[in-house]
């Protein structure tokens, strides 16, 4: 067989990629993991026939001209024919995605194929559970196992405090308190990040993604800078994407700190992680309570006796807002995409008849 699968093994391949393919794709073609994006620049790495390691950027695909989620983005793999032309991408294992800036209804890809999300935050002012709220439910919409990473513990003399509100909101996670900046503190990563696993760095600038990333390759691939003294806010050091490949472990992927991370399709996501909520929900008096001044609501008896957060309950209902309303604008778009697809599909049959004439 042409493709190299213990090395691929390293970089991610596993059989739920493989089972995509028919016996004769595996044969003619090489599959590629995308570990960096720079507009329209795709950055990959696989192996030729002699399974030698190869870099290769590609600068398009057959797919370019559809929606945004449908190109490469980091962790993808591609198949690529004898002639290093991309003929498809494999379908995604798991994808983390928000809406995109701006005002068009478009989704953006933040990473695929990822096993498990690291969730940065700092023991200092970056520390907010609504915002953590967002990753959590984005990755496990898409069953990615998370980790909450609370960095600069070396820096806060209440870092025990930081970690036990973050675990007390998410009992079922776990919880790493570290100094980024030494080996022996992100020691304890290193059980997330084995041979062809993909760990992906999330949260806001400045908390220590890079720093992370450096610490456990025991080098500096990514640069780092200090943050902001007065407010703690970082300085958006990192701008792009991209994976890299830890010695005799497995593969991190740096992202740049997000300002805005607007939910989109996270509908079970969300249900997911509020279980609290949903679960409490299920026995108020009325199927449809909005856990507003409704008798008979268990949500607000919880609120009331203490045993859930009413930032919590806000929080919730504020994402689900928002999701359901981004999911409708962003299906509303596809459909144009589709609709415009079949128009350029008819015309070109139409001009082909018509040429053929
Ligand atoms: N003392 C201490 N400093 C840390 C720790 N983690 C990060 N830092 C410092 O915080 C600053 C920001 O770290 P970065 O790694 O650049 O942060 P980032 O999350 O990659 O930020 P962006 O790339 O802007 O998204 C750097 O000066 C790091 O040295 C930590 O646990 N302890
Ligand atoms: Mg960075
Ligand atoms: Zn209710």
């Amino acid at each position: 067989m042409s493709i190299n699968i213990n090395s691929l093994v390293e970089l991610g391949w596993r059989q739920g990629l493989q089972s995509q393919l028919h016996l004769d794709a595996l044969a003619s073609q090489f599959a590629y993991r995308v570990v960096a994006v720079q507009r329209n620049q795709i950055q990959c790495l696989g192996f030729d026939e002699q399974q030698n390691l190869r870099e290769l950027v590609l600068s398009t695909y057959p797919w370019c001209h559809e929606l945004p989620e449908h190109h490469p983005t980091v962790g993808d793999w591609l198949m690529l024919d004898k002639a290093d032309q991309p003929v498809q991408m494999l379908e995604r294992l798991s994808v983390i995605k928000r809406r995109a800036a701006g005002q068009q209804a478009l989704v953006q890809l933040l990473a695929a194929n990822v096993d498990t999300l690291f969730i940065v935050t700092s023991c200092n002012d970056d520390f907010n559970l609504s915002r953590l709220e967002r990753y959590h439910a984005i990755a496990t919409e898409t069953h990615i196992q998370c980790v909450f990473v609370l960095t600069k513990a070396d820096l806060a003399n209440d870092s025990e405090n930081y970690r036990q509100r973050l675990q007390e909101n998410f009992p079922h996670d776990t919880v790493e308190l570290i100094d980024a900046t030494s080996l022996v503190g992100v020691k304890a990563l290193k059980q997330w990040v084995g041979v062809g696993q993909t760990v992906a760095l999330v949260g806001s600038s400045g908390v220590g993604k890079s720093t992370i990333i450096n610490s456990l390759l025991g080098s500096i691939e990514q640069t780092t800078a200090a943050i902001r003294e007065d407010d703690s806010k970082g300085r958006h050091t990192t701008t792009g994407r991209s994976l890299h490949r830890i010695p005799a472990a497995g593969l991190l992927l740096d992202t740049p700190g997000m300002r805005e991370l607007r939910m989109v399709d996270v509908e079970e996501g969300i249900a997911h992680s509020f279980a609290d909520i949903t679960q409490l929900a299920e026995q108020c008096r009325f199927a449809n309570c909005q856990h507003g001044n409704e008798p008979g609501c268990a949500v607000r008896i919880a609120i009331d006796q203490q045993r859930l957060e009413e930032r919590r309950l806000d929080n919730y209902l504020k994402l689900h807002e928002e999701q359901q309303h981004n999911t409708e604008s962003i299906a509303q778009k596809r459909s144009q995409a589709r609709a415009l697809g079949k128009f350029y599909k008819t015309a070109k049959k139409t001009s082909k008849a018509f040429k053929g004439r």
